[in-house]
C-alpha cells in the first residue's frame, strides 16, 4: 500500500497526483481517535437497528446505516473536512459545483465474504462516462482499524479505464489503515468490501461526493427533513444540495434559490451570465445571447 499512502501534511497537489494515477489514495490518521469515539457513540443505536443486506452485493453479514447528517452530528464534520474538500473540490472541479452524494456507515461483520468488484459510477444507471470524466469522488473513513483480516476495502490500482471486472488479471490491494484515516477513491476504480475473517466488526463511514448535475444516491432532502436542515449551517446545506447545481438546476418555484427557499427568504438563483467565468461552454453560450433591447 505504500505508494498509495500520504499524510495530512502532504500537499493537495501530491494527493491529487496519487488519486489521478491509481484511482485512490489513503490519508493516514486525518482525524483523532476521540472524534471517531464520538461518532461511534452517536451512530451505535442506529447500527443496531439496521438490518443486514438482502443480497451478496450489499452483503448478508453487512449492515448499512444511512442518513448520517440527521442522525450523527459528528459525521457532518467529516463531510466538511477541509483537506477532503480541497482534494474533492479540485478532482471534480471540471463541473460548476459538486455535492454530497451519500452518507453510509458500512459495518462488515465476521463471516462476510468479499463483495463483487464494481465501479461506484454504475449507480448512474450504468451510464458510460467518458474515460477522463469523473462524476464522483468517494471517501471511506476508518471508524475501526481496517486490516486485511477484517475486510479492508479492496481496490485494483489503475483500473479506471476499460479493464473488464471479470478479468482474472485484476490485481487487488487492500486499503489497510488505522482508525481515523480516510481512503479516497474515484467512481471508476474497481473495488469492493473485503472478507471479514476476524472476530470483530469492520466499520467504515462512506461519504461520497458527485458533480452537481447528477441525481444524488442518497436523497438528502428526505433523509434530513427540513426542520432539521434549518438548524444546519449554510455551507453544509449547500454541500447537501441546497444550491444551484449548475445554471438551470435545482431552483424552487419562480427560480428561487433552494437555500433561500429553505430559510424562507426570496432570492433568485444566479443567472447564466454568472457562470461565464467558470465554464468555457457557458462562456461561448452566453456570448451568443443578445443584450435585452
Ligand atoms: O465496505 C467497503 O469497503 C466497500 C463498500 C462498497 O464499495 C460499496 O458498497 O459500494
Ligand atoms: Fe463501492
Amino acid at each position: 500500500m505504500s505508494p498509495f499512502r500520504v499524510t495530512s501534511e502532504t500537499p493537495v497537489s501530491e494527493i491529487l497526483g496519487v488519486l489521478n494515477q491509481h484511482g485512490f489514495v489513503v490519508i493516514e490518521r486525518l482525524v483523532s481517535a476521540s472524534l471517531m469515539d464520538q461518532l461511534a457513540a452517536e451512530v451505535a443505536p442506529f447500527v443496531d437497528a439496521s438490518a443486514p443486506g438482502r443480497d451478496q452485493y450489499d452483503g448478508v453479514h453487512t449492515r448499512r446505516t444511512g442518513a448520517l447528517i440527521r442522525r450523527c452530528p459528528t459525521a457532518r464534520t467529516l463531510v466538511m473536512n477541509p483537506l477532503v474538500r480541497a482534494v474533492v473540490g479540485q478532482f471534480l472541479g471540471h463541473a460548476s459545483t459538486y455535492q454530497l452524494h451519500l452518507t453510509q456507515l458500512i459495518t462488515i461483520e465476521p463471516g462476510e465474504s468479499e463483495q463483487k468488484p464494481h465501479r461506484d459510477q454504475m449507480a448512474f444507471d450504468f451510464f458510460d462516462f467518458p474515460i477522463g470524466y469523473h462524476a464522483q469522488c468517494n471517501t471511506m473513513w476508518a471508524l475501526t482499524d481496517f486490516t486485511t483480516d477484517n475486510g479492508a476495502t479492496r481496490l485494483a490500482p489503475g483500473s479506471g479505464g476499460l479493464l473488464d471486472p471479470e478479468s482474472e488479471a485484476i490485481h487487488m490491494v487492500q486499503a489497510e489503515m488505522p482508525r481515523g484515516s480516510v481512503l479516497l477513491y474515484d467512481g471508476k476504480v474497481l473495488h469492493g468490501g473485503g472478507a471479514n475473517r476476524s472476530d470483530h466488526v469492520r466499520q467504515g463511514v462512506n461519504i461520497t461526493y458527485s458533480v452537481g448535475w447528477v441525481r444524488q444516491e442518497e436523497n438528502q432532502y428526505l433523509a434530513c427533513p427540513p426542520e432539521v436542515a434549518r438548524t444546519l449551517d449554510d455551507d453544509l446545506l449547500k454541500m447537501m444540495g441546497y444550491q444551484q447545481g449548475a445554471f438551470a438546476l435545482g431552483y424552487v418555484g419562480d427560480q428561487q434559490d433552494p437555500l433561500a427557499a429553505l430559510r424562507g427568504t426570496d432570492t433568485k438563483v444566479k443567472t447564466v451570465e454568472s457562470f461565464r467565468e467558470t465554464n468555457e461552454s457557458f462562456r461561448a453560450f452566453v456570448d451568443g445571447i443578445d443584450e435585452p433591447r
